[in-house]
């Protein structure tokens, strides 16, 4: 078999996916015409050639997201998200570039059961502060859906009245990969949309319990939205997600639910006296909404400016982003190591008799990774000396 070329990829292949993910491309039309050019009552016909869509320089990309072109920005994310070797240095030199207009806008995770409504509640808030002249982006991080392509996707054909806000830019998570993959697809890819010009970033989890952290160490704010009936076991949600929020939001307080919802957010309340705070100097609290009804989005809002006012003036906004761009470095650096280290092919020919001694108990766990470390060192180690030579 010939040896695999990695450039030869496209882009849209699943990282996960190794040398045998097979694909043939095939020819496709050029023209409407082109399918009838073997027709000799058509040969004379003139076939206008469609024009290909430009390839866009990196200048194009830094220009047209500075522009605030959504076109653009879309494709730039496309970019960010292509797992192609060959994309990702220019990637990165657009980002690089990009990245003096980043850092302003507020970013805003929403996490929650499914069903919560955070979709619902995405498109009412996202509508109400466009029209408050805002510039909204809507992102999702969804580790868990490679087959459907996230189910914000869904959403971004539901959040029908949202983007179709001119304001509103909306994007489905970068869904193929390990978490740490889409983790930084999504990163990257808000940092473009503030560099296009978003104040205001929202960002979906989608897929029960993964994602939360990461989310979480993406934003400045971080809300949690809750059904009624906080007693039943917590509907799931554990104390650590709890302890991630600075706001509890009880959703669908509306109708006859209304009065339920008041309950719940006392019992929420009431709650949030036991847990850690998230952010320091900022007492979590509970509320309620209906992202139907359009009710409470106003007074959360409010909620979010004063916790940017204190968190700003008290330095703890700030901190947070340095800690959060140092932790984002060395999670890369962890994954970078970790791939290295398990794709060695010195290390995957030892692993399984390594692996056997370990459940026989001929060897000890310790023992088992001084000796594949010392293995992996002496691979690497001689590959520098041949690639010296
Ligand atoms: N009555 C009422 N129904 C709501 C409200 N918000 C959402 N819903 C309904 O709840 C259901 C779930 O809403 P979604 O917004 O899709 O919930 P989600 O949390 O995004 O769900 P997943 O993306 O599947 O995790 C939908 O049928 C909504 O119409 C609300 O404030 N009041
Ligand atoms: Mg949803």
């Amino acid at each position: 078999m010939p040896e695999h070329d990695d450039t030869l990829r496209p882009s849209w292949v699943p990282e996960e996916k190794d040398s045998h993910f097979a694909c043939s491309v095939m020819r496709g039309i050029d023209t409407a015409a082109n399918s009838i050019t073997d027709n000799k009552e058509y040969s004379d016909v003139a076939i206008k050639k469609m024009p290909l869509r430009k390839k866009l320089s990196v200048e194009d990309y830094v220009e047209g997201v500075s522009r605030g072109d959504r076109m653009v920005l879309a494709q730039a994310i496309t970019l960010i998200e292509s797992n192609a070797p060959k994309d990702f240095d220019r990637a990165q030199r657009v980002l690089q570039a990009l990245l003096p207009r980043t850092g302003k806008a507020l970013r805003i995770g929403i996490t929650g059961v499914p069903g919560a409504g955070k979709s619902t509640f995405i498109e009412a808030f996202g509508q109400m502060l466009c029209r408050q002249g805002c510039h909204v982006a809507v992102l999702a991080v969804d580790p868990t859906s490679s087959i459907t392509g996230g189910s914000i996707l869904g959403d971004k054909t539901r959040m029908q009245m949202l983007s179709r806000e001119p304001n509103c830019f909306i994007r489905p998570s970068p869904s193929k990969g390990t978490l740490g993959g889409v983790a930084r697809k999504s990163r990257e890819t808000m940092l473009l949309c503030e560099a296009s010009g978003c104040d205001v970033i929202l960002v979906e989890t989608v897929g029960v319990g993964q994602s939360e952290t990461t989310v979480r160490s993406m934003v400045d704010f971080f809300m949690l939205i809750v059904l009624t009936g906080a007693g039943d076991d917590l509907q799931g949600i554990k104390k650590g997600i709890m302890e991630l929020a600075d706001a509890i939001v009880v959703n669908k307080a509306d109708g006859d639910n209304l009065e339920r919802a008041k309950v719940a957010q006392g019992e929420y309340e009431r709650m949030t006296e036991f847990i850690r705070p998230a952010t320091e100097g900022w007492k979590t609290h509970a509320y309620r909404c209906s992202a139907l009804k359009k009710t409470g989005l106003l007074e959360l809002w409010a909620v979010i400016r004063e916790f940017e006012k204190t968190t700003k003036a008290s330095g703890v906004f700030k901190n947070r982003r340095q800690d959060q761009v140092l932790s984002w470095v060395h999670s890369m650096i962890d994954e970078h190591l970790h791939n290295l280290f398990f794709n060695d092919p010195i290390i995957m020919g030892r692993m399984p008799d390594v692996r056997n001694a370990v459940l026989d108990g001929r060897i000890s766990p310790s023992q088992a990774v001084t000796e594949l470390i010392r293995a992996f060192d002496m691979d690497r180690a001689a590959m520098h000396h041949l690639n010296g030579k």
